[in-house]
């Protein structure tokens, strides 16, 4: 009796279940149609991340709260232009827990910017556009880095910078999560004063279009003379960070001194670029110097970007070189170097 009335039921329940499972089958269906639809044509939220500023020494949020940037930088983006994807940028961010991610375009190596033609030019100009809008998407900051390096002097390329940055600046200027950094590493003995000249021009160029991002400016020797540069910083302008770079296999306490020097007079510096192999991104790891210099970015509040998100058989990659995926990395798929970044997010 009770089995028959359990059949019974059974059957009504089933029937009346078959009609509504349809109807939630249309519903989830029409949701998830609507949803690709706005998902798709949602214009990227430019504005989601607060917008930062300078204040004193410090980078701060809007609200005064100090901020410190963790991120990874890309090699140059001719060279492994797969890696600026929106899977690997969301798993970093995710994952990884980074705040930011670095956009390297050289000027010279490589395809680089100011070397390659009109077709490359336009190449990486597509590639940082797509690695903005991943970024924004992923939650990220995003620093277009000039990398320039074997042309050392930041003038060699002046007008060509002054063009470039002109672009991005008024194509980003409502992207509060893009930075700008001017010149990578300036090298070959150019002076302060050479570079301090350049990065007026530069900085007047950006703010023509863009009155608040934040600029990061290249120091002397591969950016290591901060101190230098905070004797005689820019004046007349809000926002402005000055860049700080080392490679805890070469560089140590020397450097850190240098550093300390600098904030005591007040200058704000930025790491964009650091790894603890030496100074040739390969060679060994210095992993107790390495730790060392953490606490002293930690302590300062200092922002820092790793180099770099490629499988290149070197020390200073993020992937191994066996691994050939562009995202969706396992703790396996990564180098000494990476494990030990990794570990410096968390
Ligand atoms: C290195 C790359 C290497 C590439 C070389 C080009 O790791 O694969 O062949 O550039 O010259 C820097 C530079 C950065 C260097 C890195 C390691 O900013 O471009 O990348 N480094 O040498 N400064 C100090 C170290």
């Amino acid at each position: 009796m009770n089995d028959n009335r359990r059949y019974d039921n059974g059957s009504v329940y089933r029937n009346s279940g078959r009609s509504s499972t349809l109807r939630w089958k249309l519903l989830v269906g029409l949701m998830a149609l609507l949803f690709v639809l706005v998902w798709d044509t949602a214009p990227v939220q430019a504005a989601k991340l607060p917008a930062l500023k300078v204040k004193g020494a410090q980078l701060v949020n809007a609200r005064g709260k100090k901020v410190q940037l963790k991120g990874v930088s890309t090699h140059g983006m001719s060279w492994y232009p797969e890696y600026v994807n929106q899977k690997a940028f969301t798993q970093m961010k995710k994952k990884w827990g980074i705040n930011a991610v670095r956009l390297a375009v050289y000027t010279s190596e490589y395809n680089g910017y100011c070397t390659g033609d009109a077709s490359n030019r336009k190449a990486l100009e597509k590639r940082i556009d797509q690695g903005v809008q991943y970024a924004t998407k992923a939650g990220l900051y995003v620093i277009i880095d000039w990398h320039i390096l074997s042309d050392g002097n930041p003038r060699t390329y002046e007008k060509q910078a002054a063009a470039f940055f002109r672009k991005m600046a008024s194509k980003y200027k409502n992207h509060t999560n893009v930075l700008y950094e001017i010149c990578n590493e300036p090298n070959g003995g150019t002076s302060w004063e050479t570079i301090r000249t350049y990065a007026k021009k530069i900085v007047k160029t950006i703010r023509a279009k863009d009155k608040k991002a934040i600029i990061i400016i290249g120091t002397p020797t591969w950016s290591q003379d901060v101190d230098i540069a905070a004797d005689s910083p820019l004046k007349g302008y809000k926002n402005l960070m000055y860049t700080l770079h080392f490679y805890a296999g070469t560089h140590g306490e020397y450097l850190r001194e240098k550093a300390q020097k600098a904030l005591d007079k007040g200058l704000p510096l930025f790491v964009s670029e650091f790894g603890i192999s030496d100074a040739s991104g390969n060679g060994g790891l210095n992993k107790e110097e390495g730790s060392k210099w953490i606490k002293f970015l930690k302590r300062n509040k200092i922002s820092y970007v790793g180099w770099s998100l490629c499988n290149k058989e070197e020390s200073s990659a993020l992937i191994k070189s066996s691994c050939k995926k562009t995202s969706g990395f396992r703790s396996r798929d990564l180098t000494p170097w990476g494990k030990w970044l990794l570990k410096q997010f968390k």
